[in-house]
């Protein structure tokens, strides 16, 4: 059976409903440090899991006989900036832990999630490769950089079968944003509906990669589901759908809305946003593994607005 660790946060919500869906309530163990929303806990078995605990997660892996791990819990880049030693630790000591899971042939199959975080100020912005500078200037970024590394070392030395993709922002409904610099992407549709206004903060010009959460479940499933043989990246790949910046997502508001208003503010989230590349290559998941998005600003406006009406 498969567990996921990090259940109740933005991905790991949807990821384990979607593989709920697929493979039976059952045989897909959710896990998060707390409990999650009700719909989630009704849905399949649950267990409280310090990500962090190696014998804890050694123990619902045992119990469970799981087989596939999906680690989704994280510290995202807003909040890992305030509590850079918290970050590192959860981040980092969550996923040697499961590493070594499957270096001791414990499970079978990983899965982590990588970020468009670990490129830096001096990445090229358009379009950027697979392969480029990469010096990433926040913690979650490092962290995540970090991770690629430590993942494609146990591929190469201990041929633990670790995939991974970077996700851009994520925009989704069945979660409240949780420390993310693009959650500004998903606060604007809440504060279009409650009070048809929002203060921004990012500028009106941030243009970053998007991606709406059926996308990125789909990618993630997918890529778990591609023969080992085809994933020629063991670090991380990149995954891209659209980019877009805050006046763009509140145009594409406004024509469903017409007396939206959106105004800016920036914050300490905006020098996190500007280090970040503005549009993403995902050639080699395409060529790799047969990625396409399906959702472009347009779609995701009406699904946003239409689940959280
Ligand atoms: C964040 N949503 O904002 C995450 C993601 C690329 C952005 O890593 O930190």
């Amino acid at each position: 059976s498969i567990l996921i660790i990090g259940a109740c946060g933005q991905i790991g919500t949807e990821l384990t409903f979607a593989l709920r869906e697929k493979h039976g309530n059952e045989n897909v163990i959710a896990s998060d440090i707390r409990e999650g929303n009700a719909e989630l806990m009704a849905s399949g078995p649950f267990e409280i899991l310090d990500a962090t605990n190696y014998e804890a997660i050694e123990n619902v892996v045992m119990h469970y006989e799981i087989e596939e791990v999906y680690l989704m819990a994280a510290m995202l880049s807003a909040t890992a900036e305030k509590f850079p030693m918290r970050a590192w630790n959860l981040n980092m000591n969550s996923l040697f832990n499961v590493l070594n899971l499957a270096k001791e042939k414990k499970i079978s199959k990983l899965f982590w999630p990588s970020s468009i975080a670990v490129f830096g100020p001096n990445t090229p912005k358009e379009h950027t490769e697979q392969n480029t500078i990469m010096e990433p200037s926040t913690v979650y970024g490092i962290s995540k950089q970090s991770g690629e590394r430590w993942c494609e070392y146990y591929f190469n030395k201990f041929g633990v079968d670790v995939r991974s993709v970077r996700y851009p922002g994520l925009i989704s409904w069945k979660t409240l944003p949780g420390g993310g610099t693009t959650d500004y992407a998903v606060e604007i549709y809440h504060k279009a509906l409650e009070e048809k206004k929002y203060s921004c903060f990012l500028k009106e010009d941030t243009l970053l990669p998007m991606m709406f959460m059926d996308d990125a479940i789909r990618a993630t499933i997918d890529i778990m589901e591609t023969p080992a043989e085809k994933i020629k990246i063991r670090s991380s790949y990149n995954l891209a759908a659209m980019s877009f910046n805050p006046s763009e997502i509140a145009k594409s508001i406004q024509q469903h809305i017409p007396e939206f208003k959106i105004s800016y503010a920036p914050d300490f989230r905006q020098q996190i946003a500007d280090s970040w590349p503005s549009s993403i290559n995902d050639n080699k998941a395409q060529e790799d593994w047969g990625w396409k998005p399906a959702f472009n600003l347009e779609k995701t406006t009406q699904e946003m607005l239409k689940n959280l009406k």
